[in-house]
């Protein structure tokens, strides 16, 4: 059996890497790398391309009330859509792959197909599922997190970013970019999806392999830690009379970094962000603002660690108050049955080497899974480095991927009910 049953369609990975390329344009940073926040301008305009792409094609392109992009291959039938895709935004200093891989992979596997004359039974979709990475907006959680009902829409639509702009205005910036795209109600019913993506982490190339399939991605807890103290004068205000946010925040941060060490090195514990207010020379800090990440693929360590942050928290502050929130919470999430099935279909038909792994990182896939049968294809990366401008990958490694989720998509056009 050809891949697909007995349909065939070659990616041509030159197109897809000068796609890369280009996307790579959009928020390139001196280092390198890619800043591109969700629905600033880079990302937008990287948006209104794909959404180009994909109207010159004669596809339909269609963005929900959340920014989220869909643009559809017509089937024989009208019936929900298998899909694949992830996100277009980065980390401030992100990379040239994170995301944006699996877009362009999407893409490309749709216009493989198209290339190839195939008539699919079910219409297929590439997706760009709106800030994934949540950097610029708060509070936040992923565009694909709101499509399947697992955050407020209209608490995320209000977030805004340090300037004050909203979500919604920025969703409404992406529609007057793609004024002829149709509105796609959220939570619209999706038959499967797929989504490739580099593996953040070094084991496919140190085993020279070629597609990870993942088996599941791990459960995690995000939260804000907020001290605050009193601002007083740096040369006239004794020690014993001070309410240091800086020191007591100081004193938490050990504390917690001590409730999370793991000997076994499976804990991911993450301060990101550690801010200092007024942050003046002369002024003893009044207030500290950081953020806690957790990760574990064990639920119930991540709910009995999780919950004892608060509690640890206050306790190792000695003068300031101290205010915990929990921000998101996702339990680790299996992908089994048919689409991971495909996946290793596939892969085998086309005699890459692969392995079934877990995903250290969070990934769309892990909210889409709640509406459809999902699953996710890995690529290596160079050392395994990512949320980092030195992100790199290979075209052939790209284009592996890429050929996976055509595959895939053909072979569950065919096994789907
Ligand atoms: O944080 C994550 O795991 C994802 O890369 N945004
Ligand atoms: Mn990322
Ligand atoms: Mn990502």
């Amino acid at each position: 059996m050809a891949n697909g049953g007995d349909r065939r369609a070659d990616v041509d990975g030159d197109r897809l890497w000068r796609r890369h390329t280009e996307m790579a344009e959009l928020g390139a940073t001196q280092k390198g790398g890619v800043n591109r926040a969700a629905l600033t301008p880079a990302d937008v305009e990287a948006r209104a391309r794909l959404a180009g792409w994909a109207r010159d094609r004669g596809f339909t392109v269609e963005i929900d009330a959340y920014g989220n992009q869909f643009m559809r291959r017509p089937g024989a039938a009208d019936a929900p859509a298998i899909a694949s895709g992830s996100h277009s935004d980065t980390q401030p200093t992100g990379g040239r792959f994170d995301g944006i891989s699996g877009v362009l992979s999407a893409v490309e596997a749709l216009e493989a197909i198209d290339d190839a004359g195939i008539v699919t039974d079910r219409p297929l979709e590439a997706v760009i599922w709106n800030n994934e990475e949540g950097t610029r907006f708060s509070p936040t959680n992923l565009g694909s997190a709101v499509y399947v009902g697992a955050a407020p829409v209209d608490v995320m639509l209000a977030a805004t970013d340090r300037d004050g702009v909203t979500m919604r205005s920025a969703v409404q910036t992406l529609r007057e970019a793609v004024p002829w795209a149709g509105p796609r109600e959220l939570g619209a019913p999706m038959a499967a999806f797929v989504e490739s993506h580099i593996e953040q982490g070094p084991e496919l190339e140190a085993e020279g392999l070629d597609i990870g399939i993942v088996t599941a991605i791990q459960g995690t807890r995000k939260l804000d830690v907020e001290v605050v103290g009193d601002e007083a004068h740096a040369g006239t205000t004794p020690e014993r009379m001070r309410r240091d946010a800086f020191v007591d925040a100081v004193r938490i941060a050990t504390a917690l970094r001590e409730l999370f060490h793991d000997p076994d090195d499976i804990m991911r514990f993450t301060i990101g962000r550690f801010e200092v207010s007024p942050g003046a020379l002369a002024v003893v800090p009044g207030r500290v603002f950081f953020t806690v990440d957790i990760r574990h693929p064990d639920n119930a360590t991540l709910a009995r660690l999780g919950d004892r942050i608060e509690p640890v928290c206050r306790r190792a502050a000695s003068r300031c108050d101290v205010r915990v929130a929990e921000t998101r919470r996702a339990d680790s999430t299996p992908f089994e049955g048919a689409v991971p099935e495909a996946i290793e279909t596939a892969v085998r038909e086309r005699g890459y080497s692969y392995k079934h792994m877990p995903s250290g990182a969070g990934h769309d896939a892990r909210y889409v899974s709640e509406i459809c049968p999902s699953g996710m294809v890995f690529v290596p990366c160079e050392r395994g480095l990512s949320h980092n401008e030195r992100e790199n990958a290979t075209p052939e490694d790209i284009a592996r991927g890429a050929q996976i989720v055509a595959d895939t998509l053909l072979i569950l056009d065919e096994r789907l009910p």
